[in-house]
């Protein structure tokens, strides 16, 4: 039976599943994970992300995750009978930008297989790191990039995004403004997606409409890059960018390095996305109407979407989606880490984090934690500090269940705009393991919310666009409702049914949430009153 593997590079770890696949019977034959900061310490990066004094910048180094994926093949390799393998896809945190010169297509298909990726490829980087999605230092290059097409709504009505400080246009400039040397030896720019699959393919690797909608540079209506953005942004850009592909396209077969070094066949890969397009199709919403939460490192909501809805507030973003349709998606950057942080300060371990959820009362007497523990990317906020309303620092229960309910509350308010009737949520990422933290999600909501059969949706999306891509290649005819059955199926029986009582309570808590969340942005009057009579109305 044939083997399909879904690769999934995110912030904190490299993931693979495998899939095996033939007619009705389908099945998760391998998955498996390397988490970079324990894994390869030489890199010195905490959560994957490189130390900096400064809150605003975040770099990885790319050789990193270069060598997680020899790692991972060597891991893979080891388990399996991978002479099956048929078709490689993959899935990577999305925006991050990998600069490499003219040296790299000549390298990359050169590899020896008797040496480790890494140490062959660190001569083709133009810059050794990269800029990740955390990154919020490039407000200053957002501005000149909108003033320079015609204003924030032209570039999100053309690219689906105003300019955001983490997408990759705006950390283009930056680079070319700081180092023009280095700029002028990149040859190419790849997002994380192309990189890796470049890697792979022993070329230089298309990128996706999914990926390529979060650069801020991609025409969203026609898959091309969009001139005015390139050339705002930086000069002689054009060139370096690599060409846009469906994502069901094999942009490749695995090269000859991984073929000797790990005895694998000449599988097609097909092309690598982000890992919220990819989650999409992992969570197996092919078709408008449903909604999908991830918690990981990053927190995002998102839905397909038939037509491009462009934001006209400015919060989310429209991408394009692995299945030709569009996404729109709102991310929040302080997810599992300031979850960590409140659970941290308190000594708490993931279950006494569940029970202080447990034993206090849903709305917490109207208190309000907004945990920008880090710059955020929603609402907003690019000098990181915690705000607490109604609420002591030192109340541990408190902090808990306010931290959760002020994530759940900013997540159903911010992805209004997206105007879906959310009858059902698919919960996924390394938090959607805690039910007590979905039970929030589905009061706040009014939903059900859904855990899924396979944990790692990213991962498991990857490994279905492989299986896609390679049907679609080999000229069957197949459709994504047929792609995802039997793998990204909601658990019926243990999803979580929101209480009425508690949605409507919800629906007057989010009130006090906006007022705090204003106030806090500089924008709204104190919300004292408003959480007094909050208080009040529930004794
Ligand atoms: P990534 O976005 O990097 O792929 P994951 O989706 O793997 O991240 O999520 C990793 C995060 O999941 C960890 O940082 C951790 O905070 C969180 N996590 C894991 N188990 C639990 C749990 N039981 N309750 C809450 N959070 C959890
Ligand atoms: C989405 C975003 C994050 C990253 C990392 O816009 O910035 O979700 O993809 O997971």
């Amino acid at each position: 039976m044939p083997l399909y593997l879904g690769l999934d590079s995110s912030t904190q770890s490299l993931s693979a599943i495998v899939l095996e696949v033939e007619g009705a019977r389908r099945r998760v034959a391998f998955e498996s994970s390397i988490p970079f900061d324990e894994a390869f310490r030489r890199y010195g990066t905490s959560h994957g992300v490189l130390p900096n004094r400064d809150p605003a910048i975040a770099a990885s180094p790319p050789l990193l995750w270069a060598d997680a994926l020899d790692h991972m093949m060597a891991r893979l390799a080891g388990g399996l009978e991978l002479g099956r393998l048929a078709a490689i896809s993959g899935s990577a945190q999305q925006h991050g930008s990998v600069y490499l010169n003219a040296r790299a297509a000549a390298t990359l298909a050169a590899l020896d297989p008797a040496r480790p990726l890494a140490d062959q490829i660190g001569g083709i980087l133009s810059r050794p790191v990269a800029p990740i999605w955390m990154d919020s230092s490039t407000s200053v290059e957002c501005a000149e990039i909108e003033a320079a097409v015609g204003g924030d709504q032209a570039l999100a009505q053309h690219t689906g995004s105003r300019a955001f400080e983490r997408f990759t246009a705006a950390q283009i400039r930056k680079f070319f403004k700081q180092d023009p040397a280095a700029y002028a030896a990149t040859d190419r720019i790849h997002l994380v997606s192309s990189f890796l699959a470049s890697l792979l393919t022993g070329r230089h690797a298309p990128m996706d409409p999914g990926d390529g909608s979060g650069t801020n540079l991609m025409d969203l209506a026609r898959c091309q890059w969009w001139q005015p953005a390139v050339d705002s942004t930086a000069a002689g850009l054009a060139g370096k960018l690599p060409s846009i592909a469906p994502a069901s396209t094999v942009v490749g077969t695995l090269s000859p390095y991984w073929q000797t070094r790990y005895g694998l066949p000449a599988a097609k890969v097909v092309a690598w996305s982000g890992d919220n397009p990819c989650s999409l199709v992992g969570v197996g919403l092919v078709r408008e109407g449903g909604l999908a939460i991830s918690l990981g490192t990053s927190d995002t909501v998102f839905g397909l979407m038939r037509e491009p809805r462009v934001d006209r507030t400015g919060t989310g973003h429209v991408f394009g989606a692995p299945t030709g349709d569009y996404m729109g998606l709102t991310c929040f950057k302080n997810g599992s880490l300031a979850r960590e942080r409140v659970r941290d300060a308190f000594g708490l371990s993931w279950s006494s984090f569940s029970e202080a959820l447990r034993r206090t009362p849903p709305g917490n007497r109207g208190a309000i934690l907004l945990p920008w523990f880090e710059p955020e990317i929603t609402p907003t906020v690019l000098t990181p500090g915690i705000h607490r309303y109604g609420l002591s620092a030192d109340d541990a229960d408190g902090n808990v269940r306010a931290v959760i309910e002020g994530q759940q509350m900013a997540m159903a308010l911010h992805s209004r705009w997206m105007q879906v009737t959310v009858a059902s949520i698919h919960a996924t990422g390394g938090a959607a393991a805690n039910r007590d933290i979905l039970q929030v999600m589905a009061d706040v909501f009014g939903a059900a919310v859904y855990q899924l059969q396979v944990g790692n949706s990213a991962a498991l999306g990857a490994a279905l666009r492989a299986l896609h891509g390679s049907m679609v290649a080999e000229g069957r005819a197949v459709t994504w409702d047929e792609v995802v059955k039997d793998f990204a199926e909601p658990v019926a029986p243990s999803a979580l049914r929101p209480d009425p009582a508690r949605h409507a309570m919800y629906q007057d808590l989010i009130e006090v949430y906006t007022a705090c969340e204003a106030q806090a942005l500089g924008h709204g009057p104190d919300p004292s009153p408003l959480i007094g009579e909050f208080a009040a109305s529930r004794r």
